[in-house]
Formats: C-alpha cells, structure tokens, sequence
C-alpha cells in the first residue's frame, strides 16, 4: 500500500505571478491580484499553490535570478502581501509551496558583490571564480555552455576572474561543496518555513553538486545533449548528500513538501531521489516526456501522444508505492502543449480535454499550469519585439550572428518560447483579458477574446468545466489517488485505456490520441459512464471521437 500524504492526494496549482493578476495597474502581476483571484482555484476545485519566484530580483529570468532570498520583489508588492497571501490561501483550506533557487543566485546578490570584489571574503567560496587559461588567462576556465547561449562563463577583466553561470550571464552558480553556503541556504529555507509555507518546489536541483576541478566536457557529450559539460553537473557527486542535509535540516523538522525540478533524471535515479526510505525528496518533475524522440523543445514539429502514452507507462509502472512523481504537461518553461499536439482551432478544446484527462487519472501528483485550465494556446508572435524571454532573445542574438536572417531566426525561436506560456492569463474579453488596466509587461495575441475564465465559467461543456468534473471526480475516487494503474495491452496504437484500482472501486479511462474516430468496444455492463469529453451519441456507442477521452466507473 502507499504512505499517505497531503502531497499525494493534492492537484496543485502553478501560478507564474508576473502574468497572472495585476492589481494596480503597472503591467506587472502582483501578489495582491493573486488574493483576488484565489476564490477561480477554489471553485476549480485545487488544493494546493506554487508559486513561481516573488523575491527580490533584477529579472533577467523573470525571478530566477535572485538578489534577496528574503524580501519581496517591488513590483510584486510587499512582505506584508505576501503573509497575507499566505493566509488567504491557508483560510481557503489550500495550501503555499514557493519556488528555491539555490543552483545560483543573480549576480547582484550581497554574496556576489562581496565575493567578486574580494578574493578574501567569506563569501568567495560561495561560487565559482577561477582564472582564465591560455596565454594572460584570456580563455575560460572549461569549455563548458551555458543553457541560454554562448560560454558558461563571464569575464571580469577588471577581476582577472571568470564566474561560472549555468544560466544567464547574471544567475551565479553555488558551491554546493562550501559548507557555510549551505547553512545560509538552510537557514534561508527554515525562515520561509517558520511563516508557515507548506513547501518547495526545489529549481534544477539535480544540477547543484559540480564535479571537483570543473573538468572540460566530452564533446561528443556535447554534441549529443546541445549542453557541454552536462556530465560534470547532472546529478553530480554529492547530489544525494546534499539532498539529505537539506531534508534534514530544513525540511523534516516542519514535514514540508520538497518538490525536486531535475531535468532528464529518468526513472532509475528519479526513484532514488524520491525513495520514501532515502530522505532526499518527495517527488520530481521528470522531462521525459516533453519532446518526441530526437527533438529538442526548439523544433518546430507536432507532438504524436502516442510518445506520451510510451514514455508516461515506463514510469507509471516503474514508479509503484514507493516513489511518486509529479504529473505534467505544461508549465511556465514550455510551449503550450495543447499547441504541440495540434494546433487547429477545429481540435483545441478535444485535446486540451484530452491532456487534463490523462494528467487527473494517472498515478502521481498533477499539476496545472495557469491557463491550462481554459484551454489557452501558443501564442502567434510575428516579430521578436513581442519576446521578453532571456533565453530566447539569447538564442535569437545567437543565430542572428552565426548568419541566419530576421525571419530564420524568429522561426528558430518561436517553436520552443517559453514566453508561449508567459502571456497575460485571461480573465474576460475584456481588454488584455482582464488581466491589467495598464500595458501589460508583455502582450497576448488576443485570444482572450474567445477563451477566458469568465466565459468559460458560464458553459458547462468548457475546458475549465471539464477540469472542475475531474478535480472532483479525483476527490470522489481514492482509487484515482493512491489505486493501482493497469494499462489495457490489448489497446493498440491510438487507442489507450487504463484502469485504476482501488478498495473504492474501479475507474476505467479510454482515450483516442489521435485526430480520426476509432472504434473502441464499450466496457462490460457493471461500469457506468461518469464523464465524456465529446459530446454524441449514446454511452453504448463504439466509436470514440477525435482526440476524445471517457471514464468509467465500477463500484
Ligand atoms: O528551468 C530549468 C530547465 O528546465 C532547464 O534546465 C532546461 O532544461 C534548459 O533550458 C534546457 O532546455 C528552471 C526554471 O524553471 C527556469 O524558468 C529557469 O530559467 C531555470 O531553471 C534557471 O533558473
């Protein structure tokens, strides 16, 4: 049987606060428009929040380039709104989990400033300051890449000193090996969970120990992971005992919720980091099921879910009691996935009923992202001016200067723009959505027009109705939660169906991943019909509509 825990039995929420409601009219969002907004989660049905960073950042990645760990970002509001937020939520029976970015501060944080300005100072073992190689130290110290273009390291001449950045050139990697970092992370970390935040979604945490001496990269690593030196930082040497002290430290003595980010872990070391007897993490966002095989999230292709269907069996049979993994399909890094399935107007609200289906029926914790809700799609960007996103605009400089043209080079970043899912939520049809009285930060195409909560509210048969019927039926199912998850081998190709099990009883899920009707034959007489994607015929009928998704229940 499974231990049980609030985490398991939640659907959580993901709210990226710069676009989900601005209160005063500046562009931004802020922390007083998501107190307005709660009571749409809890009619949604949502148990739990995270939230993506409020602290004190210069936003060069939008937050994840932190300058204070311990106060709020101007723009978002004050720490008096973030406790009042805090127990806005908890007075609605949810529950808050903010986002750690502890692989690396921004560079203007007061460890950075010091550690730079200082080779002295207790904070220059904090990060990674080396000398340059070659002749008067004018190559960088490892010919490592950084995620968002270019070399992973910044030059400071002024210094003689190279600093290692993962990310952006102003998100500056930890020492993870430096034990007083550590322990101001830690003591960073015990802070939030004295005012009584329920957890942490824990920032590409698999990538926090870095092997000894920064070694070059395998080329041919490179090449085949488009990252050189992933090898040396992904899930590195101390990995497991840097989760341990952190579990042990901050998070056991409050039995907060650790939420690991760690991209490409796969199922083997994602069952060791969240082992329930192994004291490392609760559960992991896994990637493996984002892009087809061969792609990478910047090729412009359609997603076939029947992908999804392979990948998501390998882990939901792998994972069993003992690990848990949380479940999703969009979030604030990712195009719309609604969108990589097929973007036809015809199919949008088949598929995006379709996703939600499979995300509330699995095993695992799901997690949704703002706007999934509604059924919002990319975005149709024409001009790079639209863009806000670092990582895009880099790529874009990138490919500009290795020769491509204005239009290649907005081809070669619109596919996989993470600004797809950063565009104003969509509140009403009213102007920007409903989501500012201002200009927003960055603009939305304006599909709000067609697709937002307040209309959407209004229609029964709506994606957000659709959502509604599933958080409940998970409520109404243990078996949706903590059951077993068998997959029906003799449903070939499209055609997926998948039963869980429970002492509750029995919910069986059929579903057409493609865009064609397929005949599918209805289940025995004891299941009875409790949701259906696609209106038509009879419950006795046959044949499955595109993309269309039903459940059943044995009692
Ligand atoms: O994203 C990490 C992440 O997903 C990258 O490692 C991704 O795999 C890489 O871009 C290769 O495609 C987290 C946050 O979710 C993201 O918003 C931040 O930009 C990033 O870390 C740095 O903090």
């Amino acid at each position: 049987p499974v231990t049980p825990a609030w985490w398991k039995e939640a659907v959580f929420y993901q709210i990226y606060p710069r676009s989900f409601a601005d209160s005063d009219g500046d562009g931004i969002g802020d922390l007083p428009g998501i107190i307005e907004r709660l009571d749409h989660l809890v009619d949604l049905g949502v148990d739990a929040i995270w939230l993506c960073p409020v602290y004190d950042s210069p936003n060069d990645d939008n937050g994840y380039d932190i300058r204070d760990y311990q106060a709020i970002l101007a723009e978002f509001g004050t720490m008096a709104d973030f406790d009042r937020l805090l127990a806005e939520v908890h007075r609605r029976g949810m529950r808050l989990v903010m986002d750690l970015v502890v692989n690396h501060t921004s560079d203007e944080h007061p460890w950075f400033v010091e550690a730079l300005r200082d080779p002295a100072s207790p904070y220059r073992p904090y990060y990674f300051l080396r000398p340059g190689t070659g002749e008067d130290g004018s190559e960088p110290p490892n010919n490592w890449t950084s995620f968002f273009s270019g070399s992973a390291w910044r030059h400071y001449p002024e210094h003689d000193v190279w600093a290692l950045h993962l990310f952006s050139a102003k998100q500056m990697d930890l020492d993870w090996d430096h034990a007083p970092m550590r322990a101001d992370v830690i003591a960073m970390v015990r802070w939030w969970l004295d005012k009584g935040v329920d957890g942490f979604r824990l920032d590409v945490v698999n990538y926090i120990s870095k092997r000894r001496g920064l070694p070059n990269g395998n080329p041919m690593i490179g090449e085949l992971m488009r990252f050189t030196g992933v090898e040396h930082y992904f899930a590195g040497p101390r990995l497991h005992e840097h989760l341990r002290q952190l579990r042990r430290e901050a998070f056991a003595p409050y039995d907060a919720v650790a939420i690991g980010e760690t991209p490409g872990v796969g199922i083997e070391l994602g069952k060791l980091l969240t082992g329930e007897d192994r004291g490392e993490l609760d559960l992991v966002f896994s990637f493996d099921h984002l892009e087809a095989p061969g792609k990478v999230r910047f090729d412009d292709y359609r997603y076939d879910l029947r992908h999804l269907r392979r990948v998501l069996e390998r882990h939901q049979r792998a994972f069993g009691n003992r690990s848990w993994s949380a479940l999703f399909l969009d979030n604030h890094d990712n195009p719309r996935m609604v969108s990589k399935v097929d973007p036809r107007p015809a199919h949008r609200e088949a598929v995006a009923k379709l996703l939600a289906t499979i995300q509330l029926t699995l095993r695992g914790t799901p997690f949704l992202y703002q706007g999934q809700e509604i059924g919002m799609v990319n975005q149709a960007f024409t001009s790079i001016d639209q863009l806000r996103d670092v990582e895009s605009l880099n790529r874009y400089a990138e490919l500009r200067s290795a020769g491509s043209t204005e239009q290649e080079a907005l081809v070669g970043v619109l596919a996989g723009s993470r600004d797809h899912a950063r565009t104003p939520m969509a509140w009403d049809a009213g102007p920007h959505g409903g989501f500012t009285t201002g200009v927003p930060w960055i603009e939305g195409d304006g599909d709000h027009a067609q697709c937002n909560v307040a209309d959407s509210r209004a229609d029964e048969r709506s994606v957000l109705a659709w959502h509604r019927a599933l958080i409940a039926l998970r409520r109404a199912h243990p078996a949706l939660v903590y059951g077993t998850v068998e997959f029906d081998r003799s449903a070939r190709g499209h055609l997926w169906r998948y039963r869980r099990s429970g002492d509750d009883g029995e919910v069986l899920v059929v579903c057409n991943l493609s865009d064609r009707p397929r005949r599918c034959r209805p289940p025995g007489p004891d299941y009875a019909l409790a949701l259906r994607s696609v209106p038509g015929g009879g419950t006795a009928d046959a044949r499955l509509a595109a993309y269309e998704a039903r459940v059943y229940v044995r009692r």
